[in-house]
């Protein structure tokens, strides 16, 4: 495993994990939707994040949660690029959550140092914008769009085949000349998986490690912490911060969360027991 992450020209020590921070600046988000839709709110938003302890922002101006629909690029560039811009500017170390090329082009030139695409850079032309830019990339697994992922998914062995799906995208983009300090891969909770397939999915996180990059976990918030619990989005941060510290036990070297302040403070309390001597 890596011991750095590598965004574009900076490099984020791995030694304890990151804390990725969610800012959605869209009308539709399953948890945040219409909170942070303009420009203001979002930065405020995010620096806010930021105070709070979170190492990376990911920005994002689509929602996938199941059922929505899609945003044409227009749009899709409209919401986040200014976003992306002032939050570059004060220093930030600024994710895209995008599967749009184009958007990938336009969030790089805006100051982005690291992509993050739950398309897995499958898209036409994708991968060619990625690979020269020297921004870090998040690879997903998912199955399906949002409009039919959970309809029934089926695995004969969620583990091997969410895992055989991301070491192959691993050599696709390493054979494009990205590094292993610039690649992280995640298993995509949520997306075309049940409950029990997020929940073994949780359980063998470990075994994505394997293969030589940082692995992300991003279960804040969903679903799956809903049926667990019983409580609806707003109420889910305990159950978010439990995964959270289930994740880093297994393995994730970034967590993926709305809960910054709550994350922060129990991989604070992770990472001292875990350095103690
Ligand atoms: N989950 C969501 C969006 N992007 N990216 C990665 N790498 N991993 C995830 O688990 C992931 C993701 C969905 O959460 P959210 O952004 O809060 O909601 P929405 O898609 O409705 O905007």
């Amino acid at each position: 495993m890596p011991s750095v992450l590598r965004c574009g020209n900076r490099s984020l020590a791995l030694a304890r994990p990151l804390i990725m921070g969610i800012v959605n600046v869209t009308p539709d988000s399953f948890s945040d939707g219409g909170l942070y839709a303009g420009k203001n709110s979002a930065v405020t938003h995010a620096r806010a994040l930021l105070d709070e302890g979170a190492d990376i922002l990911d920005i994002g101006g689509e929602s996938t949660r199941p059922g929505a629909a899609s945003v044409s690029p227009d749009e899709e560039r409209r919401r986040v690029l200014p976003v992306i811009e002032a939050l570059a500017d004060c220093g930030a170390t600024v994710s895209v959550d995008t599967q749009k090329p184009e958007i990938m082009k336009d969030a790089i030139a805006a100051g982005a140092s690291m992509v993050n695409d739950v398309n897995a850079l499958l898209a036409p032309g994708a991968l060619e914008i990625v690979a020269p830019s020297g921004v870090a990339i998040c690879l997903m697994h998912k199955r399906g769009d949002p409009r039919t992922m959970q309809d029934d998914p089926r695995y004969d062995d969620v583990v091997g085949e969410v895992r055989s799906f991301l070491a192959e995208r691993v050599a696709a983009v390493r054979a494009a000349g990205i590094g292993a300090e610039r690649i992280v891969i995640d298993p995509g909770f949520g997306f075309g998986k049940t409950l029990e397939h997020n929940l073994v999915l949780l359980q063998r996180l470990a075994e994505f490690t394997g293969l030589g990059v940082a692995v992300l976990a991003g279960l804040s918030r969903k679903s799956t912490l809903g049926r667990i619990t019983g409580r609806g989005t707003g109420l889910r941060v305990h159950a978010g911060v439990a995964a959270a510290l289930i994740a880093v036990q297994n393995g994730a070297s970034i967590i993926r969360t709305h809960d910054v302040a709550a994350t922060r403070d129990a991989l604070a309390v992770w990472n001292a027991v875990r350095q103690a001597r």
